[in-house]
């Protein structure tokens, strides 16, 4: 390997993960939540519990607010709480999918009155990312049928097109949307933003302030992430990534533990695009929950998996692979790509984290820390995510 990996893994230092605070609380299937202790009782605490893993990795430096999972009161409280624990808000997230109104669509609804309702709730997300500093508004839609002929499919999408465009109208102008695709769940029959390809046309309708947010685990089998990636990045609409794991369907469990050759494929698209600059417009999210396993060490695995991935695909040899694709030499090139992946990363990231004075093991330095024990003791009736709440 002619990639020096010190060298490789400099880009690493400005690169930030930005976490949900939904994977601190509560949360479980639709079959059961499994209670855990020291969970946080309010967003303030949620907060604290990111910053941890922001502290042991040097590498999660936003926390994602859902809405209104984290109402607060008062937001400038909320932020200089973060900015106290060595963190800050990041993207603002809707929510359409728990509230009774919504059962036949939001964005997309044939009463516009139902649809007033759901733009003003985008206009109130829009005011807590004044409140906070935030730059991103993340639109999740709900919206789907279940059954052919339930709602006509092309009204549906002018219906989205113009509620979209009015909460558009209400950014400032260092705002963007991230808006995100599902190919199912709620709904079985069709979805209303299914496909990137759905995503990305209403933000070309939108304007340069809409881009389309890749969640890992809403796609079928067999999809070509990487491709979709690639393919975003070429027209400059990849706003963020939700990064997760899915096996079956949308199970929103640790990034890069079912399949982190995917993991690998996708950062190789990101660094041959230049994309993990902080300036690149790519938000990282994580979109995660953890129903079995404890939640802040879970988020330092998951931070760490996106790193390991991020270094392999740091160390491919750019040029010997250049140089194989233009020679044709089909394995040539493959092979530049299975030496990276193929690298232990381990220990020179581990190296580049005690440069930086951070712990070379983010896991056991949080065991160490007495932290888990402090929140357990401390915190009595501890909230839900907001799954199945
Ligand atoms: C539902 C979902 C989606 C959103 C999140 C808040 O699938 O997981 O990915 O981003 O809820
Ligand atoms: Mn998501
Ligand atoms: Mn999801």
């Amino acid at each position: 390997m002619t990639v020096d990996a010190q060298d490789a893994l400099q880009a690493l230092r400005g690169f930030g993960i930005e976490l949900p605070s939904w994977a601190f609380g509560n949360s479980g299937t639709r079959f059961k939540v499994f209670p855990q202790p020291g969970v946080p009782r309010d967003p303030f605490e949620k907060i604290s519990d990111a910053a941890q893993v922001n502290r042991h990795t040097g590498a999660a430096p936003r926390v994602s607010l859902h809405i209104p999972w984290d109402l607060v009161d008062d937001f400038g409280k909320l932020v200089a709480h973060a900015a106290d624990e060595g963190v800050a808000i990041g993207a603002i997230n809707s929510n359409t999918f728990q509230d009774e109104d919504y059962k036949l669509g939001s964005l997309t609804h044939a009463d516009p009155r139902v649809r007033a309702k759901a733009v003003a709730h985008h206009v109130q997300c829009i005011d807590v990312m004044r409140a906070t500093g935030s730059r991103d508004l993340k639109i999740w839609l709900p919206d789907g049928l279940n059954y052919a002929g339930q709602d006509d499919i092309r009204d549906r999408q002018e219906r989205l097109a113009d509620s979209l465009r009015e909460i558009y109208a209400a950014l400032d102008a260092e705002h963007r949307i991230l808006l995100e695709y599902k190919i199912f769940e709620p709904h079985f029959y069709t979805m209303d933003i299914p496909d990137w390809g759905t995503s990305l046309l209403h933000c070309l309708d939108l304007g340069p302030q809409a881009t389309v947010v890749l969640d890992t685990g809403h796609h079928a089998p067999s999809t070509n992430i990487e491709f979709i990636v690639a393919q975003l990045l070429r027209v400059g609409r990849l706003g963020a990534f939700d990064f997760n794991s899915r096996y079956y369907a949308d199970d929103d469990l640790i990034v890069g533990s079912a399949d982190p050759f995917q993991l690998f494929r996708i950062m190789n698209e990101i660094v041959r695009a230049d994309a993990l600059r902080p300036d690149s417009g790519v938000n990282f999210m994580l979109d995660q929950c953890h129903n079995i396993e404890e939640k802040i060490p879970a988020q330092i695995r998951s931070v760490l998996n996106v790193q390991e991935a991020t270094a392999k695909a740091l160390l491919v040899d750019r040029a010997a692979l250049r140089a194989a694709q233009q020679a044709g030499d089909v394995l040539a090139a493959h092979a530049v790509l299975m030496d990276a992946y193929n690298t232990d990363v381990r220990a020179p990231l581990a190296d580049l984290r005690e440069s930086q004075g951070l712990p070379r093991d983010p896991a056991a330095a949080y065991r160490a820390s007495g932290y888990a024990a402090k929140i357990a003791a401390e915190r009595v009736g501890g909230a839900q995510a907001g799954w199945g709440a």
